[in-house]
């Protein structure tokens, strides 16, 4: 079995040159939900849809989210009326919120509704979760505390992060299956996503940090930061903020307590023994996924063949 931490676009795009190789039935992915967010009364987690649409082959490539030729014409209409549309919820996309949150209030859990969708989709490969309790990353700034889709999407990452919130690490459980996903694991992969706000959020969740440690599986990471800036998103002025080294080796830092191998970019070579030193094992690669060959070479030194 193989065991996959992801984020969002750059974990999904990983994630599709990885399915290449192995089997879908073999493969199992922990997800963040620390992004998930309610807008209109939905309950919308960005994350598990972009892995669950990325993997379908259904989502917009261009963007890395939403269904791809989406059209949105609700979200017109609620702008009409006065409603928040900062964050853009496509019309095939509502569905996927609809039959979430129409199921959520049925007492579904959020892992038993992804199954349904991700069956629905016609996916092999379980898509779990890193829990089903409430768990909302919140940055804080000068401005105060906002959602982190609030930092990211509304606010364009324009503020200094001053501070970084699980609200709920506290009192989430795991998934069910997500512990096990990662103790029976003969190799878990920690996807190339931001290290604080989506892969850190796993961490976070009670017990998953100690199965990373006790388990026989090889642990390895791919890295987020290639020449000291992550491909996409704002784990740049997050690592920066909280004081953080933003580079390969601040990642593989904060990963040492479990991590047993660490793919670091070509261009950072130089950073090579210096994860070493962390008693981490390095293999150098292009971590740049432009096409879908990049993304099955990359997964083939994952592999290890
Ligand atoms: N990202 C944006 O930058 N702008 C958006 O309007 C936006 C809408 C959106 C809708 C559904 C969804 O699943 C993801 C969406 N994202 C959007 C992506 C999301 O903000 C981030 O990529 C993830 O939360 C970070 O992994």
């Amino acid at each position: 079995m193989i065991t996959a931490l992801a984020g969002g676009v750059g974990a999904a795009r990983f994630l599709t040159g990885l399915v290449k190789l192995v089997d879908e039935k073999d493969l199992s992915v922990i997800v963040n939900t620390g992004d998930d967010i309610e807008l209109f009364g939905l309950h919308i987690s960005p994350d598990l849809d972009i892995v669950t649409y990325t993997l379908a082959g259904v989502v917009d490539e261009e963007k890395g989210w939403g269904f791809k030729g989406d059209t949105f014409q609700c979200l017109e209409t609620l702008k009409k009326m006065g409603g928040e549309s900062w964050f853009a919820l496509g019309d095939r996309d509502l569905a996927t919120h609809i039959f979430r949150t129409s199921l959520l209030n049925r007492g579904w859990k959020l892992s038993e509704v992804t199954a349904k969708i991700t069956g629905a989709f016609g996916l092999d490969v379980r898509i779990l979760p890193m829990t089903d309790d409430k768990f909302e990353t919140r940055i804080i700034t000068a401005e105060g505390s906002v959602h982190f889709e609030e930092y990211f999407v509304r606010n364009g990452s324009r503020d200094d992060v001053l501070d970084v919130e699980f609200f709920g690490a506290d009192t989430a459980k795991p998934a069910v299956g997500v512990l096990e996903a990662i103790m029976d694991a003969e190799l878990v992969i920690v996807c190339p996503s931001n290290p604080v706000v989506s892969i850190g959020t796993i961490l976070a969740v009670d017990g998953v940090r100690d199965a990373l440690r006790h388990t026989e599986a090889r642990k390895v990471a791919i890295t987020p930061i290639v020449a000291g800036a992550p491909i996409k998103g704002p784990a740049d002025k997050i690592m920066w903020g909280l004081g953080l080294e933003v580079s390969a080796f601040a990642v593989a830092k904060l990963y040492a307590d479990f991590l047993d191998i660490f793919v670091l970019d070509a261009v950072d070579a130089a950073e090579k023994s210096r994860i070493e030193r962390l008693g981490i094992e390095v293999k150098v690669a292009n971590t740049l996924m432009k096409s879908l060959e990049d993304k099955v070479a990359l997964a083939r030194v994952v592999l290890g063949n």
